[in-house]
């Protein structure tokens, strides 16, 4: 004879089978939104999204612009909305511009964490401003990254004479910080170094060769220049190598792509500040699922560098940093 209360335990116990049963069912869909689909950077990122993804059991969607351009992300934003996904790691390519177009997916329930870049402050959950519903902010620490950049370049130089920053353009978080930790450092640490006006590029490696000719045209004496992103860093090793500078003009550059490995060896760049793209990645998949399934997450989880010069960049456990293409 079954007690009710066996009776009413056995149907407990099967009806929370059926609920976890459903809940383990249940396949998220996280969209993964890039600064633009076509850089190393990103697809490096698209990679350890897509290692969390496959462990965890998740869809991810990667969808972008062809360009680093809030008027062309804007649309793409909107299409993912449409798309209903459970949560969407973006790299907003402008800290103002995207936070309404945010604001309409946090309006819609869907989960929004950014990835590289940030909107508004990059301080989230903190009940202040227009710009704290995101979730979480994942990303290098860049104001730190152009600390390094500085350094390493006024190491290469002799710790005096005049460089400029190669930047994008302004508005966007990372590059920004980048630019702003480089003059911070230079000005605290290297009083003989003169940074020259920053030139910014819109993301063109041509834009920037042709801007390393202009400034070398007007001060002979340069000694250096950060490119303070993968276009930009690429860009002004060409215009010091067209300009027959190798070796003269110190390049330092941010990002690791593969042809960052040629333009050490031969000299063409002294130091590359590598991210860990796909770390951001993966721990934005991660961060999402541990959000979907009820877990709380950290508002700001920072990723690592990994710094490659000549002396290194033949060992493999640095090698390991250099991006997909
Ligand atoms: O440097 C990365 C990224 O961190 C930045 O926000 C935009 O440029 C890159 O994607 C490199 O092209």
């Amino acid at each position: 004879r079954r007690s009710f209360l066996g009776a009413a335990s056995a149907l407990a116990l099967t009806f929370s089978i059926a609920t976890s049963a459903v809940a383990q069912d249940k396949k998220y869909t996280i969209a993964l939104v890039p600064g633009l689909t076509t850089d190393a950077f990103y697809i490096t990122m698209q990679k350890g999204a897509q290692a969390a993804a496959d462990a965890l059991g998740v869809e991810l969607v990667f969808q972008g612009a062809p360009d680093f351009n809030p008027v062309t992300q804007v649309p793409v934003l909107d299409a993912v909305i449409a798309r209903a996904p459970d949560a969407i790691l973006i790299a907003p390519t402008d800290t103002t511009q995207l936070i309404e177009p945010l604001r309409k997916a946090h309006d819609a329930g869907i989960a929004v964490i950014t990835v590289d870049t940030f909107i508004g402050t990059g301080k989230y959950q903190t009940g202040a401003g227009d710009a704290d519903f995101p979730l979480s902010y994942i990303a290098s620490d860049n104001v730190l990254g152009g600390r390094m950049a500085a350094r390493a370049l006024a190491n290469a130089i002799g710790g005096e004479g005049k460089v400029f920053v190669s930047n994008v353009k302004p508005g966007i978080s990372t590059t920004d910080q980048r630019e702003e930790g480089f003059k911070a450092e230079m000005a605290e640490n290297f009083p003989k170094v003169t940074v020259l006006e920053t030139q910014f590029n819109d993301n063109d490696a041509n834009k920037a060769a042709s801007q390393l000719q202009g400034v070398f045209a007007r001060d002979a004496d340069l000694k250096g220049v950060f490119g303070a992103n993968l276009f930009s860093a690429l860009g002004a090793g060409t215009g010091v190598q067209q300009a027959g500078q190798t070796g003269n003009i110190k390049v330092v550059a941010f990002d690791a792509p593969g042809s960052i490995v040629d333009n050490i060896s031969t000299g063409l760049v002294d130091v590359a500040i590598a991210q860990h793209p796909a770390e951001i990645g993966y721990y934005g998949v991660v961060s999402a699922y541990a959000h979907l399934t009820g877990n709380s997450i950290p508002v700001n989880i920072g990723t690592g560098f990994t710094v490659m010069d000549k002396s290194n960049i033949a060992d493999p456990n640095i090698a390991k940093y250099i991006y997909a293409e």
